[in-house]
C-alpha cells in the first residue's frame, strides 16, 4: 500500500527556496535534513538536527535544538564556471519527493553562461532502517564537449543556528585517504556528535584539507562527452544526546566503511523496505476526484514518520518536528492533542513512548509547580530534553523603545497539563492498557489533577480559575476560560475514576470531589452560544474580514497592539470549539453548531491549529461543506502558495490534523465507551479506506457514501451510527439499516 504521489517542486524560485527545503526534508525520527540545494544559496538555511539534541548557548538564550555541521553543501565547478540555478539557463527542471521511498530527486539540464549545457540529476535519501546513514548521488553529464568538473564537500562545521554556535571540534581526521571524520562536543558537556562521510567520484583526482571548521575533500575529474561522472557520498552521522558511547569515533567509522561497501542502491533498497512497512500500517487511502487529497494525506504522513523520534523516549516531537528551527526545537501541547491520536490509533507502543517522555520529564513539572506556588505538576509550556521550562522569557523587540515583549504563555497557559491528562486518557481508552495506567500513565494522571486542585481560588461558594491563557493566545489572562475549565474537570473526574489509589494522598478524594462539585463551568447563552471566558461577551465585536483573508499570518498586530486585542472580540482559534473537539459530548449537536457559527466572524485562524479543528467539528454538526472547506485550508497551511510559509519548518501539528480531519471528521470515528464509527464523505471521495488499531483488534476499514466494509482481526462490537453491531472477521454493512 505504498503511496504513488509525489511532491513536485514546480520551478526553481529564489524566493522558495526555504519553503521546500522544509517541505522536502528528509527524516527518520533521529535526524532531519533540509532540503537544501547541494550549491549555495545566500537565501536558503541549512539544517540537520538530531532528536533530543539541545543546548543553550547563552546565558540570555534557551536551550534549542542545534543546527549540526552541513554535508549536503557541495561546490561544483563546470569547465570553470562554478554551478548556480542563478545564472545560465534551466533548460529542464525537476525535483520531487516520493513519499514511498524518502527519495528526494532533482534533474536538471543547465546551460552555463558559456553556452555549454550538462545534465545534473541529484538524487538523496536517510535511511529508515539505520537512522544515522545519509547517502547522495550525483550523475553530471556534460551534453556538449568534454568537460573538466571539480567538486569540494566535506562536512562544514561553520553550520549555527542563526548564528549561535553550539559545539566544539574535538577532532578531525581522514582515515584511508577517503573517510572523513569530524568529532564535535556540545559545549559544556560530555556529548559528542560523529560525522563521518565519504566521497567516491569516478576517475577522480582528490585532496583533503581542514581549514576554517571546514572538513573539505577536492576532486577534479575529466569527463567526455556523453558520459556520465558519478559522485556518491555516503554520511554517517551519529550522537547520544545522554551519554556518548567511548568509542564512537570507530564505530561510527566502521559503519560507515560498511555504508560505503553497499553503495548508494543497495542502502536505498534497504531503507524502503524498512518505510514500506511504515506505509502497511497507516496509510490512508482515498478514491477521488481530486488527487491533492490523497497527496496532503500522504504529504503528512511521510512527515509523521520524519519527525517522530521512535528510537528514543526522552525525546518528542516537536512544533516544527525535524525541519527548522522555528520554536528552538521545543515540545508543546501540538504533540499530545494533535499528533499523538494518529500514534494510539495506529501504532500504540509509539504513543505510548511519547507519553513516557511526558512521565521523564515529571521531576521539571513538579519542580515547576512548587516554585510557583503549586501542587502537583506543572508541565512547562515549551518542553525539550530536561522538562524545565524553555520558553523565551521575552519575544519580539520593539526597536524603537529597545523594550522587549514578555511571552505570557509560560505564565498562564495551564491547559497544557490537563491537554497532557486527555492524552493519557485518550491513549488509555483507545488501547485498554491497563499497565500503563497502573504505571506511568496513572502518575502522570494523579498528579496534573493536584494541580488544579491547586489552581482555584474560593469565589461565593464556587471554585474559579482565573489568570490563564486558552488555547486562545489572543485572549489573555482571562478567569473561567471554558477550555482550561472542562478540561481540568476531565483531567480531575479522570484521576479520580482511574488512578491507583495507592497514589493518592490522605484527602486527595475529598478534595478531587469538592472541586468537580464547585467549579465555575460556563455555560451556554439563551442563544446557546458558550462564552470563551467570563469577560469575553462584554468585550466590542470588530469587522476581521481583512485579517482573516490572510490567516496564520497575524496581520492584526500590525493595526492594533497586542493589549489592545486582548480587549476585542478577536480569536487567534476559537476555544470553544477546541473544546468540543476533545469532548464533543459535553454540550448538545445544537450548541456545538450555533457557538461555531457565532465564533466565526470572530476568528481569523491565525493559529496553525485552527482550521481542521474547526473542520472535524462542522462535520460532526452536518455541516458537510464547511467541514471540507476547513478540512482542505487544513491541507494547505505548508502545502499552500504562501512562499514563506513554512521557511523555518514544518507546521507538524497542522499534519497531524490532515489525518484527524479525516479519520475523526469524515470517517467519523470516536471512542467514549465503545468504539463508533459515523461516516460522512466529502461530496467527490468515493472510497475511503485505513487501518485502525483499538484495543488490540487490527482493522482495515472501507467506507464509501453508502457502506462500510470492516476486517477485524479478533471478535469487535462497535456503533455504526446509532446501531450496535458484532463484527467477527469480515462484514459489510448498508448505512441506511443503521440510522
Ligand atoms: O502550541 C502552539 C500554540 O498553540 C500556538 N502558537 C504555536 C505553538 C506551537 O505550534
Amino acid at each position: 500500500m505504498k503511496p504513488t504521489t509525489t511532491l513536485n517542486e514546480p520551478s526553481f524560485n529564489p524566493q522558495t527556496l526555504d519553503k521546500y527545503a522544509t517541505l522536502m526534508a528528509l527524516g527518520n525520527g533521529y535526524l532531519g535534513i533540509r532540503a537544501t540545494h547541494e550549491e549555495s544559496y545566500s537565501l536558503q538555511t541549512r539544517g540537520m538536527y538530531l532528536a533530543g539534541l539541545y543546548h543553550r548557548a547563552g546565558k540570555r538564550d534557551v536551550t534549542e535544538l542545534i543546527n549540526l555541521p552541513d554535508v549536503v553543501g557541495m561546490h561544483i565547478e563546470l569547465d570553470g564556471v562554478i554551478f548556480t540555478l542563478l545564472s545560465g539557463d534551466m533548460m529542464t527542471w525537476r525535483r520531487e519527493l516520493a513519499f514511498s521511498s524518502g527519495e528526494v530527486v532533482r534533474d536538471v539540464v543547465w546551460r552555463a553562461p558559456n553556452g555549454r549545457r550538462y545534465h545534473i540529476e541529484s538524487r538523496r535519501f536517510l535511511s529508515a532502517a539505520q537512522k544515522p546513514l545519509f547517502a547522495m548521488r550525483l550523475a553530471i553529464t556534460p551534453l556538449d564537449y568534454d568537460a573538466h568538473i571539480s567538486l569540494s564537500t566535506g562536512i562544514d562545521a561553520t553550520q549555527t543556528n542563526s548564528g549561535r554556535q553550539h559545539l566544539d571540534e574535538v577532532s578531525l581526521r581522514v582515515y584511508d585517504e577517503r573517510f572523513l571524520q569530524g568529532v564535535y562536543g556540545v559545549q559544556e558537556s560530555d556529548v559528542k556528535v560523529a560525522i563521518g562521510c565519504h566521497c567516491a567520484l569516478t576517475n577522480a583526482v582528490h585532496r583533503v584539507r581542514a581549514v576554517n571548521r571546514k572538513l573539505v575533500q577536492h576532486a577534479v575529474s575529466q569527463v567526455a562527452l556523453g558520459e556520465t561522472l558519478i559522485v556518491e557520498k555516503i554520511c554517517w552521522i551519529e550522537g547520544h544526546p545522554d551519554e556518548t558511547p567511548a568509542n564512537i569515533e570507530q564505530t561510527s567509522l566502521h559503519a560507515l566503511k560498511a555504508a560505503v561497501a553497499a553503495g548508494y542502491d543497495a542502502l536505498l533498497a534497504v531503507s524502503c523496505k524498512a518505510l514500506a512497512q511504515w506505509w502497511a500500517q497507516c496509510r490512508v487511502t482515498l478514491d477521488c476526484d481530486d488527487i491533492q487529497d490523497q497527496r496532503a494525506l500522504d504529504f503528512a504522513l511521510y512527515h509523521l514518520h520524519a519527525m517522530t523520534p521512535f528510537h528514543d523516549e526522552r525525546a518528542s516531537i516537536a512544533a516544527k518536528g525535524l525541519t527548522g528551527e522555528g520554536y528552538k526545537g521545543h515540545i508543546f501541547w501540538d504533540t499530545e492533542i494533535f499528533l499523538l491520536p494518529f500514534y494510539v490509533y495506529t501504532q500504540p507502543e509509539v504513543a505510548r513512548r511519547l507519553l513516557r517522555y511526558r512521565w521523564h520529564t515529571l521531576p521539571g513539572a513538579l519542580e515547576k509547580a512548587r516554585r510557583c506556588g503549586y501542587e502537583g505538576a506543572l508541565f512547562p509550556w515549551e518542553s525539550a530534553r530536561t522538562g524545565e521550562e524553555e520558553t523565551p522569557e521575552f519575544a519580539a523587540i520593539n526597536i524603537r523603545t529597545g523594550e522587549r515583549q514578555r511571552v505570557a504563555s509560560a505564565l498562564a497557559e495551564h491547559h497544557l497539563v490537563a491537554d497532557i491528562a486527555w492524552a493519557v486518557l485518550r491513549y488509555v481508552h483507545i488501547t485498554a492498557d491497563d499497565a500503563f495506567l497502573q504505571g506511568e500513565g496513572g502518575e502522570l494522571l494523579y498528579q496534573t489533577a493536584c494541580f488544579w486542585l491547586s489552581r482555584t481560588t474560593e469565589v461565593d461558594d464556587h471554585l474559579d480559575i482565573h489568570d490563564v491563557i486558552g488555547p486562545d493566545e489572543y485572549t489573555e489572562h482571562v478567569n473561567n476560560n471554558a477550555f482550561t475549565n472542562y478540561m481540568a474537570l476531565y483531567n480531575v473526574a479522570g484521576a479520580l475514576k482511574y488512578c491507583p489509589r495507592s497514589l493518592f494522598s490522605a484527602d486527595f478524594t475529598a478534595r478531587a470531589a469538592r472541586f468537580i462539585a464547585r467549579l465555575r463551568l460556563p455555560e451556554p447563552d439563551p442563544n446557546g452560544v458558550l462564552p470563551q471566558d467570563d469577560s469575553f461577551f462584554s468585550k466590542p465585536f470588530i469587522d476581521l474580514r481583512r485579517y482573516q483573508a490572510e490567516p496564520g499570518k497575524q496581520t492584526i498586530l500590525l493595526d492594533y497592539s497586542r493589549a489592545e486585542v486582548n480587549e476585542m472580540q478577536v480569536l487567534k482559534q476559537a476555544d470553544a470549539v477546541m473544546l468540543f473537539y476533545l469532548q464533543p459530548w459535553l454540550f448538545s449537536e445544537a450548541v456545538q453548531e450555533s457557538s461555531l457559527k457565532w465564533y466565526l466572524p470572530r476568528t481569523i485562524h491565525d493559529s496553525s491549529l485552527s482550521k481542521t479543528v474547526h473542520g472535524i467539528v462542522a462535520a460532526r454538526c452536518n455541516l458537510a461543506d464547511m467541514a471540507y472547506r476547513f478540512w482542505r485550508e487544513g491541507c494547505q497551511i505548508d502545502l499552500g502558495d504562501d512562499p514563506h510559509s513554512s521557511d523555518e519548518g514544518l507546521h507538524a501539528a497542522a499534519t497531524g490534523a490532515i489525518w484527524l480531519g479525516v479519520i475523526e471528521g469524515f470517517a467519523g470515528i470516536s471512542v467514549t465507551d465503545e468504539l463508533c464509527i459515523a461516516p460522512r464523505l466529502p461530496e467527490g471521495w468515493r472510497t475511503l479506506r485505513f487501518p485502525l488499531c483499538y484495543k488490540g483488534i487490527r482493522l482495515t476499514i472501507a467506507l464509501t457514501r453508502t457502506h462500510l466494509e470492516m476486517t477485524a482481526s479478533a471478535p469487535l462490537t462497535f456503533r455504526l451510527f446509532d446501531k450496535a453491531v458484532s463484527l467477527t472477521g469480515q462484514g459489510r454493512f448498508a448505512y441506511q439499516d443503521f440510522i
